[in-house]
């Protein structure tokens, strides 16, 4: 299966990150995922290509115009059914959406083909998203400068859980929140040389051999950042049934040792 990504944006340039670095252009090169963007500049039906104007109702900033941003996202679909894949959902990267995480990446990776829609300014006539936005998708309760760099971090978290795109198959599945919804938890520390670092040894059981004692550590390590960084992702392993009897037994001696989170 190979998926394929059309991206409306002002600033098209943005998304070449993806496709001339790391993980996500080794994918691309081996067409695993294709992107395809679209600026609605090209769009705009004036001579002088305009795509915002001034909000209704006075206030500062301007706002993206309808018709462009419609006619760019028409010819994204057009373009997707003449690859013979279906026309795109239309996705909107904004503020006001839901939360994005593991498992709503992992669902949206049941769809071949994607129509992302990036805003700039005060945002996007609000008709234009009442007719053709199919979700609205946030990063988190904060204000990027446009959407692009929103979409960027939800096609690099789409591309890397796609099949065959990670080196290791295990890299992925043991990632923080790789799980989430099954009870997954926080990934446990990581080390490499050199053995002592500011005054900091190795943990010894990493570099005893024994992988059944590393294994536990690491199961260990994995529990305690999870209780102290985030609990509420504990509970929820918790209550999916994902914490085994010695999972419990360890977290009961610890009630009394969570440190802050710095
Ligand atoms: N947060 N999560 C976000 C964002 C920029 C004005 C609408 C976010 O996803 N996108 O802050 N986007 C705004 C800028 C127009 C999008």
């Amino acid at each position: 299966m190979t998926y394929r990504y059309d991206v409306i944006t002002l600033f098209p340039e943005m998304f070449g990150v993806l496709t001339t670095c790391g993980v996500t252009r080794r994918a691309h090169e081996r067409g695993i995922w294709q992107l395809q963007t679209w600026n609605p500049r090209q769009f705009a039906s004036d001579r002088y290509k305009t795509i915002d104007d001034r909000p209704y109702g006075g206030g500062p900033g301007m706002v993206m115009l309808a018709q462009p941003l419609a006619q760019a996202i028409d010819a994204a679909q057009h373009d997707q059914r003449v690859a013979g894949l279906p026309a795109g959902r239309v996705i909107y990267l904004s503020p006001q959406g839901r939360r994005l995480d593991h498992a709503r990446v992992v669902s949206l990776l049941a769809e071949p083909s994607l129509v992302l829609l990036c805003g700039r300014y005060e945002g996007v006539d609000e008709r234009l998203l009442n007719t053709v936005v199919d979700e609205e998708i946030s990063l988190g309760d904060f204000v990027l400068s446009g959407g692009e760099i929103a979409a960027m971090a939800l096609l690099d978290a789409l591309i890397r859980q796609m099949p065959d795109v990670l080196n290791d198959a295990a890299s992925a599945a043991q990632d923080s929140f790789a799980d989430v919804t099954t009870g997954g938890l926080l990934d446990c520390p990581h080390y490499t040389r050199p053995e002592v670092y500011a005054g900091q040894a190795v943990p010894p059981v990493l570099l005893s051999g024994n992988h059944a004692d590393i294994a536990r550590w690491r199961r260990q390590q994995a529990l305690l950042s999870t209780l102290s960084k985030r609990p509420d992702i504990l509970a929820r392993a918790r209550e999916a049934g994902q914490l085994t009897q010695a999972d419990e037994r360890f977290l009961a001696l610890q009630s009394s040792a969570i440190k802050p989170n710095p």
